[in-house]
């Protein structure tokens, strides 16, 4: 057997190079990004101070990532690509992978554990079974339903509520629960959903959550592509051992936090989080804000807009001059006006780093892979945005160029008439009102009638921008109009 590249499968895989620490945080959505960023930020913090802060990881439905870590002991490497070169590191945080799917329990009882004192979380938007449109839990989702009578859970939330009930019956405090997920206000978010939940099973529970649970908001950021089978092997051929989940990121990282844990753990209750460089804060929503709108707002447009151009990457996209302008504007005119600073930033310094992060050729970061989940995306990371810019009359071009390119994405067949493959969890809904309608003005019309997604108001005052959008792009393409917008 060898691998694509031809190298022999039975190169040595990687190994422990200390001994596992002690567990004291359980991480929901073992995927690339928190490997490629909370371990490392803990890891850092760890060894700073000392202490013991392993990570046992939980994936909800796959196994994957278990059977690629196991076999090396749950260790990885990282591999950091900044324009001028690379960084390796062996990333050995981690100490079990569960997969919640095969073995329910057994992550109820990980969380239950009196040394987890934290509970991070990095299940992607659609993970809190919410409406994105009122950030409330959606009491009619499948996996919502199926927790709400079985005791061993199959949701985020169901897993929170059921392992937090079982410590308030062992006399233990709650975890803390961090929340790393791109979500507006997302310790407020997941507070709600989980008393809510909690609500329904037992009001004494929701009480006691209430008045003893935590749920700090944070913003998380850095660029994190999916790794390619490619990068398994150009990796084991630089290293002569085997990795099978190496994480690829860019250089860039922040990390702010709410610095509020549950008291009773006193000075156990965090990693020196701050020794590391996590920004520890009382209000994360400023950075929130800022976050969400000028980067994941950026990238969310230029996903949408790059695919339908033809590009296959980030960085390509803005590598396109077109491009480049359309994003510096939209940065200026449209986005930056929207928002309040938080304390010492200067918003022209932060566009121009982001830019320069797009840009690194190292990070091969898909269109595709970005312009996943738009349904569940586009509230906090665009809409929030138009509906400001609506109230202060501002105009908002090039963002209803952005929705209308979201809304062909979502028909399911490009500017060439070649099928997409949307991946949203409204993606058989999104394409079946599209279908529905014979023209233009039908379809933005029906799309923006999905109330998960758009508020009235909003919906109204859009229609007409999106629909003269969305017939520009078909009549002249995605340069065109964008060069139009100029
Ligand atoms: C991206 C984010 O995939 C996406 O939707 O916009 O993952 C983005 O790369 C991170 O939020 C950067 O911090």
């Amino acid at each position: 057997m060898s691998t694509e590249a031809g190298l022999p499968a039975d190169l040595p895989r990687l190994s422990r190079n200390r001994p596992a620490p002690r567990p004291g945080i359980v991480h929901l959505g073992l995927g690339a990004f928190f490997r490629a960023f909370g371990v490392i930020y803990i890891e850092e913090a760890a060894a700073h101070s000392g202490e013991d802060w392993g990570i046992v990881g939980v994936s909800l439905q796959s196994p994957r990532v278990h059977d690629q870590l196991a076999p090396q002991d749950f260790v990885y490497t990282t591999r950091e690509l900044g324009p001028e070169g690379e960084v390796l590191r062996q990333v050995e945080s981690i100490v079990d992978v569960l997969v919640a799917r095969e073995n329910p329990e057994a992550v109820l009882a990980a969380l239950a554990d009196p040394a987890i004192r934290i509970v991070t979380l990095t299940v992607t938007e659609k993970g809190y079974c919410h409406d994105p449109a009122t950030g409330r839990l959606n009491l009619g989702h499948p996996d919502i339903q199926h927790d709400l009578t079985q005791s061993l859970p199959i949701s985020a939330p169901g897993f929170l509520v059921r392992a937090l009930a079982r410590r308030k019956a062992a006399g233990l405090p709650p975890f803390t629960v961090l929340t790393c997920d791109n979500l507006p206000d997302n310790g407020r978010l997941v507070r709600g959903i989980v008393l809510e939940l909690a609500e329904k099973l037992d009001p004494e529970l929701a009480a006691w959550i209430a008045s003893e649970g935590r749920f700090p908001a944070t913003m998380v950021d850095r660029i994190v592509p999916a790794t390619k089978p490619e990068d398994i092997d150009a990796l084991a051929q630089k290293t002569g051992r085997y990795d099978a989940a190496p994480v690829l990121h860019e250089p860039f990282r922040q990390w702010v936090v709410e610095d509020d844990f549950v008291p009773a753990y006193g000075s156990g209750a965090r990693p020196d989080l701050g020794a590391a460089g996590v920004e520890l804060v009382d209000n994360v929503t400023a950075h929130e804000h800022m976050k969400l709108r000028m980067l994941n707002g950026t990238h969310s447009s230029l996903a949408y807009l790059g695919y339908l151009a033809g590009y296959e990457t980030i960085a390509e996209t803005v590598a396109d001059p077109v491009f480049a302008r359309f994003v510096k504007d939209l940065w200026r005119r449209e986005i930056m006006p929207s928002f309040r600073a938080p304390p010492g930033v200067d918003l022209e310094a932060y566009a121009d780093a982001l830019f320069e992060r797009y840009a690194n050729p190292g990070i091969r970061h898909r269109t595709w892979q970005i312009a996943m989940d738009g349904s569940q995306k586009l509230p906090q990371r665009i809409l929030g945005t138009l509906s400001d810019n609506l109230t202060a009359d501002r105009p908002s071009p090039g963002l209803s160029l952005a929705v209308a390119a979201w809304m062909i994405y979502v028909g399911g067949t490009d500017l060439n008439g070649t099928p997409i493959d949307v991946r949203d969890p409204l993606a058989g809904k999104l394409k079946a009102l599209s279908d529905s309608a014979g023209d233009t003005a039908g379809k933005v019309a029906a799309l923006l009638e999905v109330t998960e997604i758009f508020e009235h108001r909003l919906a109204n005052a859009l229609r007409p921008a999106v629909t003269a959008a969305y017939a520009a792009l078909h009549k002249d393409g995605v340069r065109t109009s964008l060069e139009a917008l100029a």
